[in-house]
């Protein structure tokens, strides 16, 4: 097993692999900024190094101020949870030639997954069915993009090759203002990525976001761990997670898994992945691929009981994946409310002071948060303060034992989300199961 690891991140995540790595009786080295001193796993860890100001500029993407506190440390392995420099290649590159393991995939993977173009390139090389359109960049001939797009159909979508998670995309819908439209996307592109490259897709209009998770490790052994429906989501920003999703056959499950784990193969992908597409009328489109450890990751842990961070970390020290594709087994059913520092209605952020924590408990409850009563929310950073989760035998047992733990949670000092959680839990339509990405977003303009 690997000695020690340094956490490269904060709040839940960064507690949640701390954890992982106790119980494989790794050492743990949580760096953190001038703002995160009281963070849990700060306080938890068996080394703390300070690595600079509150902005995460210059703390939490300082890589050589992170790699630096690696070595002093004697550090193995660096884990870098999601966000920050956790899809970074360049980071992964200079943690490898630093001789630290990235856990995680190799750095030209991660960066073939960050270039969308690319990324769905390999993919429809592999097998995984993706969103009709340009097949590779648009070039500067008006005549040949207005040509793609009447063959894909609109509405179309163009989108950033650098982009990625609803940044830098626009909806066409017809013709006349097509060729404005790549124009703006591409000059958007090159200032926002430094990457001026642009694709085409047919626009999809009611789509649910569905994602598959796959763990490989470092001898060619792949294996999927179903999927995740992310579809309610506000602005880019998933809000609910589940798994598995609802009205979804086996036979969905295992065709998709089985191409998303066969991509891995060709890739040569190491570690965790995540899939993403977009499910419209019993069709899948593959649309991004993640190299890191999500957020909603636990969705998967509580319906397959795989410690997902434990597996990374066991992947990274050179173990073979000791599951094959028929011991993973799909049973009951997880749901994931993110709980965020910010004003119910108006959505704006309210760190400060958590006076009073009660987190909910009982049978099929998860709470993984680094909060507790007395510490206090930064404003620097995201407003996600932990995550709430619910198993059950199936859909509607979850969902009850969610209502349950919500109205139970006492957080005291700041506002939180928990009344939007608990309006939507009261929706006919979220009860059904199975609402699209725009669902929500129509819901709070009512
Ligand atoms: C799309 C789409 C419709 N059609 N692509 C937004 C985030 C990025 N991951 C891809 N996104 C979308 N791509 C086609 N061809 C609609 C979205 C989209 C979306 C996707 C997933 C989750 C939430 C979303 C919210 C708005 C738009």
């Amino acid at each position: 097993m690997l000695e020690k690891v340094l956490i490269a991140n904060r709040g839940e995540i960064a507690l949640r692999i701390l954890r992982a790595c106790r119980e494989l009786g790794v050492k743990t080295v949580a760096v953190h900024s001038t703002a995160d001193r009281s963070l849990k796993h700060v306080l938890l860890a068996d080394e703390t190094v300070c690595i600079g100001p509150p902005p995460s500029a210059q703390s939490y993407l300082n890589m050589p101020a992170i790699i630096s506190a690696a070595e002093v440390t004697d550090a193995v392995a660096i884990h870098p949870g999601y966000g920050f420099l956790s899809e970074n290649a360049d980071f992964a590159e200079r943690v490898e030639r630093s001789g630290f393991t990235f856990i995680g995939p190799q750095p030209d993977v991660i960066r073939r997954m960050g270039d969308k173009v690319a990324a769905i390139r390999s993919m429809k090389a592999a097998g995984v069915p993706c969103v009709p359109g340009s097949d590779g960049p648009l070039g500067n001939d008006a005549d040949e993009n207005l040509r793609i797009a009447r063959d894909i159909g609109y509405p179309v979508i163009i989108k950033a090759a650098g982009g990625g998670g609803g940044r830098g995309m626009r909806v066409v819908n017809s013709e006349a203002s097509l060729l404005s439209a790549i124009n703006l996307t591409r000059n958007e592109a090159r200032s926002a990525f430094g990457n001026d490259q642009v694709y085409m897709e047919r626009f999809l209009g009611n789509p649910r976001h569905i994602e598959f998770q796959v763990l490989a490790d470092h001898h060619g052994n792949v294996i999927h761990l179903g999927e995740r429906d992310c579809s309610m989501q506000r602005r880019h920003q998933k809000v609910i997670e589940e798994a598995p999703a609802p009205g979804l056959t086996e036979e969905e499950r295992r065709r998709m898994g089985e191409r998303c784990v066969r991509a891995c193969q060709e890739l040569g992908y190491r570690n965790a992945g995540t899939f993403e597409f977009l499910y419209e009328d019993g069709e899948f489109f593959f649309i991004e691929m993640n190299t890191r450890v999500q957020v909603e990751h636990p969705v998967t842990e509580l319906v397959t009981g795989i410690d997902i961070v434990k597996a990374q970390l066991r992947i990274a020290a050179g173990e073979p994946l000791p599951w094959r594709q028929e011991d993973v087994v799909i049973r009951g059913h997880a749901i994931e409310c993110r709980i965020n520092a910010e004003d119910p209605k108006t959505f704006a952020p309210s760190p400060g002071q958590v006076k009073l924590w009660h987190p909910p408990g009982g049978p099929g409850i998860r709470v993984d948060s680094h909060v507790y009563s007395g510490y206090v929310v930064p404003p620097y950073y995201d407003s996600m303060i932990g995550k709430v989760l619910a198993a059950g035998e199936d859909r509607e047992a979850a969902l009850a034992r969610m209502s349950t733990a919500l109205s139970e949670m006492v957080i005291e000092g700041i506002s939180t989300n928990i009344p939007l959680h608990q309006e939507i839990l009261s929706h006919a339509a979220f009860r059904q199961g199975g609402t699209d990405i725009h669902y929500l977003e129509k819901r709070l303009r009512l």
